[in-house]
């Protein structure tokens, strides 16, 4: 048997189950927005049940492709963008201020360690540092360099329930938004206390935001003040005016 040739066969249905992949992950996407662009969202219309069960099925769809073992790109530190743009559902004379000395993170939900969290306790936890792209659904693009704790430790540590459905989160200025449970356990998915080997600056979500470099912008909230565990449907902020839920990048 020739084992080199079996390889190459193997190698090459990956790559042809990939490239099946990323047409039907267009589709789906494609689908989705133009049922979303054609209807207008009342509850009792039978037409937006359907669009929301399309959009449902897209979400599901791309959390079935999504693999907990592809990286996100990441970059030299030379590239970083300078200056790194600020967006947010206000302009920056809204920007919240928060208080290092009061802030607490809480924890809620499925978890068994309700315990809230200091800046200082976050702090000591064990960090990683990323460099890599955040791309914005608005349409620009940017690299920054990221430092924090792991998702995934945080909620080992805080005893949750690896088997919920979504991680939710909420933010001192009303956003809020979640995520799946194997995207929150991806080795990327970070919460992030330092931008630039800098604590995060006010208009960069201080003192903690999550860096979630396989999702669109929109899935990365700044000043978090809450997060919890649940089996409920969070939405988002913006996933509740129409944007797509899983929002993979
Ligand atoms: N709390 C909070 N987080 C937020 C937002 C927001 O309005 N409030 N906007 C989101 C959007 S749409 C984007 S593109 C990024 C922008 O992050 P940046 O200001 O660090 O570039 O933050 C996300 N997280
Ligand atoms: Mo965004």
């Amino acid at each position: 048997m020739n084992n080199e040739l079996d390889q190459k066969e193997l190698e090459q249905k990956d790559f042809e189950c990939l490239e099946r992949r990323g047409f039907l992950r267009s589709v789906l996407a494609v689908g989705a927005l133009s049922t979303l662009q054609s209807c207008n969202f009342t509850p009792s219309d039978a037409s937006s049940r359907i669009t929301r069960g399309l959009v449902r099925f897209n979400d599901e769809m791309q959390a079935w492709l999504f693999k907990s073992s592809r990286l996100a790109r990441e970059y030299p530190d030379s590239m970083i963008t300078n200056p790194f743009p600020f967006n947010a559902f206000y302009d920056r004379s809204k920007i919240p201020v928060i208080d290092p000395m009061t802030y607490q993170l809480e924890v809620l939900g499925r978890i068994r360690n309700r315990k809230s969290w200091t800046l200082a306790e976050l702090s000591s936890l064990p960090q990683i540092s990323q460099t890599t792209r955040h791309i914005a659904a608005e349409g620009w693009s940017a690299i920054g360099k990221w430092k924090g704790i792991r998702l995934s430790d945080f909620l080992l540590r805080i005893g949750a329930d690896t088997k919920a459905k979504y991680v939710g989160f909420k933010c001192s200025d009303d956003y809020y938004t979640s995520i799946d449970m194997a995207s929150a356990l991806h080795p990327q998915t970070i919460l992030a206390l330092s931008f630039s080997d800098k604590p995060l600056p006010t208009e960069h979500g201080f003192p903690l935001r999550l860096k979630i470099p396989t999702k669109l912008g929109y899935k990365n909230p700044k000043h978090i003040t809450a997060v919890y565990v649940t089996d409920v449907f969070p939405g988002g902020y913006w996933e509740d005016r129409g944007y797509n839920w899983f929002a993979g990048v």
